[in-house]
């Protein structure tokens, strides 16, 4: 007797587990997929030049350039250009660019005002001439 009420015991403890475990990977599923549908509807990715020297000059970019409404941002150091995907009824391309002059960074449609440019120490106090967007360049990548 003592051993069938045990098991019992042992057995509902388990389904009752499994049953939590079960509805909490339900929770998460609907949980990402709602907002990844929507991201998907109505997101633009674009490419643009963007100035810079580094790694270091990277990571301040590309956080510059999260603004509301951007789902991803990357600066790619070789091509001095940035490739964003954001949600145009959230953030506009003029803001992500005034986003990234605001850090002292030069992009093609703005350039940072001279004391923001300023505050860039080091390194990565990059060359205001320096060509940008240079991987859409015909003749590739130029110095
Ligand atoms: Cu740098």
């Amino acid at each position: 007797m003592k051993s069938i009420l045990l098991s019992a015991l042992f057995l509902f403890a388990f389904s009752f587990a499994g049953f939590s475990q079960e509805t909490e990977t339900k929770a998460q599923e609907t949980e990402t997929k709602a907002p990844e549908g929507e991201a998907i509807a109505s997101a633009e990715t674009v490419t643009f030049g963007v100035r810079g020297n580094c790694g270091s000059c990277k990571r301040v970019i590309d956080k510059a350039a999260m603004i509301d409404g951007v789902s991803e941002a990357d600066w790619d150091v070789e091509d001095k250009a940035i490739t964003v995907t954001y949600d145009p009824a959230v953030a506009s391309l003029d803001d992500i660019h005034a986003s990234i002059a605001q850090t002292g960074y030069d992009t093609d449609k703005v350039s940072a005002e001279k004391k923001n440019y300023n505050k860039i120490t080091g390194c990565c106090k990059y060359n205001r001439k320096m060509k940008m967007s240079r991987a859409s360049d015909a003749e590739g990548k130029v110095q």
